[in-house]
């Protein structure tokens, strides 16, 4: 007698279709089987990573073969150096160089820093900074202070006091005293003989414009100043006078 799944199954082969049949069981489980026997040992693992080196051995007994010494140990760090040598003779003289006016970098150069000099001049004539006479420039701060402010400002800008040496050159600084309308004092000083003057580098003056009747100091007024017309008169060096400086 066939059970019922088994017809299933007949009936499904008969019939030409197929598909999974899954058993189904009813009753509880029964119970698991005894563990199988250990396998076989697996293969052998890779190298593992190289391990520090040992300390060093003890030293080895004498040897017998003195006479034969070992190979020279490796060399040593190079030591610190030495003092700095003497200094060495000059060498030999170089090639003549070409005369300036052939030497076209320096034609180049020189033509460059002429422009920068006209263009600052420039500049500092048309801001009435500056009053260029001949070779001299006369330059003012605006400021009136003591003949001894005045000297040392006009040196530590590397010139001198104004004094005129011309009839140019005293109408140049007149004029920059009617500008700030006020009286300026010159580079010049009374030596020890009352009425002579220097320059303040001691020479004698050789071109004067004395307001008449001037100097009349008679050795009480040491220093000069310049009026606004540009007469002069001797003047105590204490007064405060506007600083015009010469370049
Ligand atoms: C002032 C003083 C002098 C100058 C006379 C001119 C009175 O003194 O400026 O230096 O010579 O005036 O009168
Ligand atoms: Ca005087």
């Amino acid at each position: 007698m066939l059970g019922s799944l088994a017809l299933t199954l007949i009936l499904l082969a008969v019939s030409g279709i197929e598909c999974d049949v899954k058993e189904v069981c009813v009753g509880s489980p029964g119970i698991p089987g005894t563990p199988g026997s250990h396998g076989l040992p697996g293969r052998d693992g890779r190298d593992g990573i190289k391990g520090e080196p040992g300390p060093p051995g003890p030293m080895g007994p004498p040897g017998a073969m003195m006479d034969f010494p070992g190979c020279d140990g490796l060399t040593g760090a190079p030591g610190i150096s030495g003092e700095r040598g003497e200094k060495g003779e000059p060498g030999e003289r170089g090639l003549p160089g070409l005369p300036a006016y052939l030497d076209e970098e320096l034609q180049t150069k020189l033509r460059g820093l002429r422009h920068q000099i006209l263009q600052s001049l420039g500049v500092l004539s048309l801001q009435g900074s500056m009053l260029a006479v001949g070779e001299k420039v006369f330059s003012t701060n605006g400021q009136s202070v003591d003949f001894n402010a005045i000297r040392k400002l006009c040196e530590s800008a590397g010139g001198q006091v104004a004094v005129p040496r011309s009839p140019e050159e005293n109408q140049a600084i007149a004029s920059i005293i009617k500008k700030h309308n006020t009286y300026a004092y010159l580079g010049l000083a009374e030596g020890p003989t009352p009425g002579d003057f220097n320059y303040l580098d001691g020479t004698p003056v050789n071109y004067t414009n004395w307001y008449p009747g001037e100097p009349r100091g008679r050795g009480k007024e040491k220093c000069v100043e310049m009026y606004t017309d540009g007469q002069w008169n001797d003047k105590s060096c204490l007064q405060y006078r506007l600083a015009i400086c010469e370049f």
